[in-house]
């Protein structure tokens, strides 16, 4: 059987896009000067403070990048809903690259006295936050108390035929009252008159750096494995196989406990 896959034309440049996207958004995590790092890195060009964490932003902006792909492919009228705690740098990344950010905000421009505004305001005194936030051009979810996303999402379809919501939830998001709830909101969508949601959970396996219930739950072991399985399905998304769980038992310590006998 021959599949269609992309051109390795196209995959180069979405790999380089993706590329530039995941450099944007560490830079704004780590970066005080020094954005183009034209010179060897220094303890100054960091910032002395760090807010936000990396874990779900190359995800994020791999999804990103593949919905641009689809929205140009099938001229898609789509908004993205961030919703994992501090997805801030992936979209603030984004828009910066597709230059809505700069339109906005002629001082943050598209060079590197711009990059360096760009990446020493996130999670600064008096610059943006380290999740989704209002600043952000296009923005209509504020991610920082985590459990809305797919809620915001329904509420842009409801009445908006046309619309596509591509919404991505957090593992740690997942866990909370509100997000598990809104799991349900499909059943008030009515397919004539309003639009889709298309949830996209982004099992990283962490909330920052602990482990999520729905990634240490074993395929087959409990309920909640199976309500990770089911609950994409239920929401209109395919589901090809087996979800896959990373595994998060704890690895024997080589190293023997502190003032113990050798
Ligand atoms: C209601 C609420 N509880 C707790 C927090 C603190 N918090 C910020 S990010 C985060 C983890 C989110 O996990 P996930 O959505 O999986 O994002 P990831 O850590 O994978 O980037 C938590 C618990 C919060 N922002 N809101
Ligand atoms: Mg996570």
């Amino acid at each position: 059987m021959k599949t269609n896959t992309l051109t390795p034309e196209l995959l180069d440049k979405m790999d380089a896009y993706w590329r530039a996207a995941n450099y944007l958004s560490v830079a704004q995590i780590y970066l005080y000067d020094n954005p183009l790092l034209k010179r060897p890195l220094a303890l100054t060009d960091i910032k002395r403070m760090l807010l936000g964490h990396w874990g779900t932003t190359p995800g994020q902006n791999f999804i990103y990048v593949h919905l641009n792909r689809v929205i140009n492919k099938y001229d898609l009228d789509m908004i993205y809903v961030s919703g994992p705690g501090h997805g801030g740098p992936a979209v603030v990344g984004n828009t910066y690259l597709e230059g809505t950010y700069s339109e906005i905000y002629p001082v943050i421009s598209q060079d590197e006295a711009g990059l360096q505004k760009l990446f020493k305001q996130f999670s600064f005194p008096g610059g943006i936050p380290s999740h989704a936030s209002p600043e952000c051009p296009g923005s209509i979810h504020e991610g920082g108390e985590l459990g809305y996303s797919l809620s915001h999402s329904f509420g842009a379809v409801f009445d908006n035929p046309d619309l596509i919501v591509a919404c991505c939830v957090g593992d740690g998001e997942a866990e909370t009252g509100p997000l598990a709830t809104s799991w349900q909101s499909n059943k008030f969508l009515d397919p004539v008159t309003d639009g889709a949601v298309l949830p996209i959970l982004h099992l990283n396996g962490y909330k920052i750096a602990n482990p999520t219930v729905l990634a240490r739950t074993r395929i087959g072991s409990g309920g909640g494995c199976a309500r990770a399985r089911r609950v994409p399905a239920r929401c209109g998304q395919a589901q090809s196989g087996a979800a896959q769980f990373p595994d998060l038992r704890p690895r024997r310590n080589p190293l023997q406990p502190s003032g113990s006998r050798v």
